[in-house]
């Protein structure tokens, strides 16, 4: 990477970001393409971006939980009801048509027909080097993904053998017991006793390996810390983590120029797919049902639709996909509440259309040619994998095993479109992230009888402020 450009790019990050510049710092992180970094750099370079990466996981559970309980209890269960109804026809239907915008341009390209002599490579991403320092891993540990399974974790780790036996041989050995005459017991059997003491408890307590070095209780207090600056950080955070994130991404892209033939076709067909549904099918069924210009809709999602580029989850999109709808597109709160956490995890158009291809891609690879009822049974079984995927990097490829054991494809065969599925994972996990927000949009205009019918107590209240 240019020093110049780097510097450059740092000088824009450090001053106080306007709008402007979050979304230049992205293109830009888009642009650069880092080259010749050792693989400690790269490391490095996407540090920053695993960090927002696990402020937004770690802000999931606890936003989750209150979205649903607020937006239930926002809502009579008669308009509660109707509306859940309404987002779950919604997801199966558009899951449906991009299965089928998928099917058909598999099998218009046939990318799995091409010329055998470009051996499918299956290499491709650099491994990167993951032995962080204990320095990363005390601030990567600051932001636990998951907080309940954190706190668990403090608690057993407070009692870990290390720990433990380090804070009370300590307390041991400098304990002063006198020798006088009030002291009963002689002081090395008191420290015998202790030690038994030690011992036993050491057998009650199962300890876990104790992370870093760092004293538990530090990291317990740590993570409180986190949580609350996560709440205010993250959102100032994100241009940084994402540019990282993706530029840190795009050092391995060097490989995905080279990938040619059928992989390469094979790409190509999943992202025209993607497109077809993504800008054309969803705009159109949003401006069917509301009427509205869905173009100016998707604008006011730019922000989230880029967080789910970089992080491909659906899931830590979340507190941004609720910003965006909330704040730029003003969809009522008792909505996004509601639909967007079952979205999010069930409504994943993109992962279906992707594992239809996937699937007849290897199909084609393997020569193999499906009848009309196999090729059903895969749009059905694509469709129950992507409500089966979680809202995770890489969800996907790890429920796509489903789908070709249901027509009898080589599940071995997966490894043959690894190398380029880190980057077609962001851009499914976009059209995923597209859905449920024009979902939630067509889901309000559907629903705004009963939200008129009275006013929430929760009407007007952002749920991420
Ligand atoms: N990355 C998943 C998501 O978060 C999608 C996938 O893996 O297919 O939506």
């Amino acid at each position: 990477l240019p020093k110049k450009s780097l510097q450059q790019l740092c000088l824009a990050m450090q001053k106080r970001t306007s709008s402007t510049e979050k979304k230049m710092s992205v293109i830009l992180g888009f642009a650069l393409r880092p080259r010749e970094m050792s693989l400690r750099e790269i490391k490095y370079f996407s540090f920053p971006g695993e960090l927002l990466m696990r402020m937004l996981q770690m802000l999931v559970l606890p936003l989750i939980v209150s979205s649903l309980v607020t937006g239930m209890s926002s809502l009579d269960s008669k308009a509660s009801g109707k509306m859940g109804v309404r987002a779950v026809v919604y997801y199966i239907v558009t899951t449906f048509i991009a299965v089928f915008i998928g099917i058909l341009i598999v099998v218009i390209i046939k990318p799995g027909r091409g010329n055998r002599d470009s051996p499918l490579s299956s290499s491709g991403n650099v491994e990167l080097v993951q032995a962080a320092d204990a320095f990363l891993d005390l601030i990567r540990n600051m932001f636990p993904p998951n907080l309940v399974e954190a706190c668990f974790k403090q608690y057993k780790t407070l009692y870990s053998k290390r720990v433990y036996q380090r804070n009370i041989m300590v307390a041991v050995n400098t304990t002063k017991f006198s020798n006088s005459s009030e002291s009963a017991i002689p002081a090395n059997v008191t420290r015998l006793l202790l030690q038994n003491i030690l011992e036993t408890v050491e057998e009650i307590v199962p300890t876990a390996g104790s992370s870093s070095g760092v004293n538990a209780l530090g990291l317990v207090v740590f993570s409180i810390a986190s949580v609350l600056l996560s709440f205010r950080l993250w959102f100032r955070y994100a241009p940084v983590g994402i540019l990282f994130l993706i530029a840190g991404k795009i050092v391995e892209m060097k490989d995905l120029a080279e990938v040619g033939g059928q992989l390469g076709m094979y790409t190509i067909s999943v992202i025209v797919g993607l497109l077809i549904h993504g800008l054309i099918v969803l705009p159109l069924l949003y401006f069917l049902f509301t009427r509205r210009n869905p173009y100016m809709f998707i604008g006011g999602l730019l922000q989230a639709l880029i967080t789910a580029l970089g992080t491909s989850s659906s899931s830590a999109t979340l507190p941004v996909t609720f910003r965006c709808l909330e704040e730029n597109n003003g969809v009522d709160k008792r909505v996004t509440r509601f639909v967007l956490p079952v979205g999010a995890t069930i409504n994943m158009d993109g992962t279906a259309l992707y594992e239809a291809v996937a699937a007849i891609f290897i199909a084609q690879v393997n020569d193999m040619d499906l009848n009309f009822g196999q090729i059903l049974t895969i749009s059905i079984t694509a469709t129950a994998a992507s409500i089966g995927a979680a809202g995770i990097p890489q969800a996907g490829l790890v429920t796509m095993v489903i789908v070709l054991t249901s027509v009898g494809l080589p599940t071995e065969d997966i490894t043959l479109i690894i190398a380029v599925d880190w980057f077609l994972d962001r851009l499914r996990t976009t059209t995923n992230v597209l859905g449920d927000s024009l979902g939630a949009g067509i889901v309000e205009h559907l629903s705004r009888k009963e939200l008129q019918s009275k006013d929430s107590p929760l009407q007007g209240k952002a749920i991420i402020s």
